[in-house]
């Protein structure tokens, strides 16, 4: 049988539950008694990047042999744990990174030029009162780009911004060749150096608030904060206090600490766009997740080789 982790996407659950013997529970007491009933049913796990596979669930599961996670991101998924106990794991990368890419620049062209703020200002019916006045004191088109992790999903932002004549900055962890953008050894020399910051990198105890106050404080008044990656990635604190105190410029939020809490404080704030996870939130694309979720439990299940293998 396989159990889905959490409510995730209705064709992914409509679909196990035709092809496979699907299991879910959505609450922890659930979870409790449940594993105590099925713990030897269990040989897969679904999860994504709101629950998936930790140490306690993979340790109660002593029949499971994958994990597939309908995300890129594997920060949910003991990975450690999963080596130890010979459990294969999946991902769904590629089929997201365009979504994901365009969500990060629709979130640079809305803080910057207030779409959300003017959008609402129409509706409101106060442009019959007067002019819109002018917020946004900068464009868009030249700002200098910086990028925290340069793979798939950061390239690709990367390549967005060119278009609107944007000079990519970047951090990883070493500097890749033969790229025209420049590397900057630090996040804080990052983002000293660029107009907007982007969050492009996976979750990892190394990356956890790898924007802390120094790194805000660096990018300024007049700097932009995109997260596209993970909550965690921010110390959300410090970035709260930022906005209110007008010590950062604007951010994009597609990602919290603490989903589906997001912290009140900003909900007034004009040059703050908020989303409520939907990097990959195309039905298209989030089909195309499922179905690679799928085709690697039928791979795994038929002894044939897996679709988009991690571990
Ligand atoms: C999804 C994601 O939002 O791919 C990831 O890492 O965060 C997203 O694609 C999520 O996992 C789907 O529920």
């Amino acid at each position: 049988g396989v159990l889905m982790a959490c409510p995730m996407n209705t064709y992914l659950e409509q679909e196990l539950e035709r092809r496979f013997n699907l299991f879910k529970f959505w609450t922890v007491s659930d979870k409790t008694q449940f594993l105590k009933a099925q713990q030897n049913n269990i040989r897969a796990v679904v999860g994504n990047a709101t629950a998936g596979a930790d140490a306690e669930l993979i340790d109660a599961l002593p029949k499971l042999e994958i994990v597939s996670s309908f995300s890129v991101g594997l920060d949910k998924v003991d990975m450690v744990k999963c080596k130890e106990k010979g459990v294969r794991v999946t991902n769904t990368p590629d089929v997201l990174t365009d979504d994901v890419a365009d969500l990060a620049i629709g979130l640079m062209l809305a803080v910057l030029r207030r779409l959300c703020e003017s959008d609402r200002y129409v509706r409101s019916g106060k442009w019959k009162k007067g002019d819109y006045k002018l917020t946004t004191k900068v464009r868009f088109t030249g700002k200098t780009v910086g990028i925290i992790g340069l793979g798939r999903i950061g390239m690709a932002v990367a390549k967005r911004a060119e278009a609107f004549s944007c000079p990519i900055n970047y951090y990883s962890r070493t500097e890749k060749p033969n790229l025209k953008y420049k590397y900057y050894p630090s996040v804080v020399e990052l983002a000293s150096n660029c107009h907007i910051l982007v969050v492009a990198c996976p979750l990892t105890e190394e990356t956890r608030h790898i924007i802390n106050r120094e790194v805000i404080d660096a990018l300024g008044p007049k700097g932009v904060l995109i997260n596209i990656g993970r909550g965690p990635h921010v110390d959300e604190r410090e970035l709260v206090s930022a906005l209110v105190e007008g010590r950062l410029g604007g951010a994009g939020l597609d990602v919290f600490e603490n989903e589906p809490h997001v912290p009140e404080e900003l909900f007034g704030l004009e040059n703050v766009v908020l989303m409520p996870h939907v990097g990959s939130g195309t039905v298209e694309t989030r089909k195309t997740m499922a179905d690679l979720v799928l085709g690697n439990l039928e791979a795994h299940f038929l002894n044939k080789p897996l679709l988009t293998p991690v571990v």
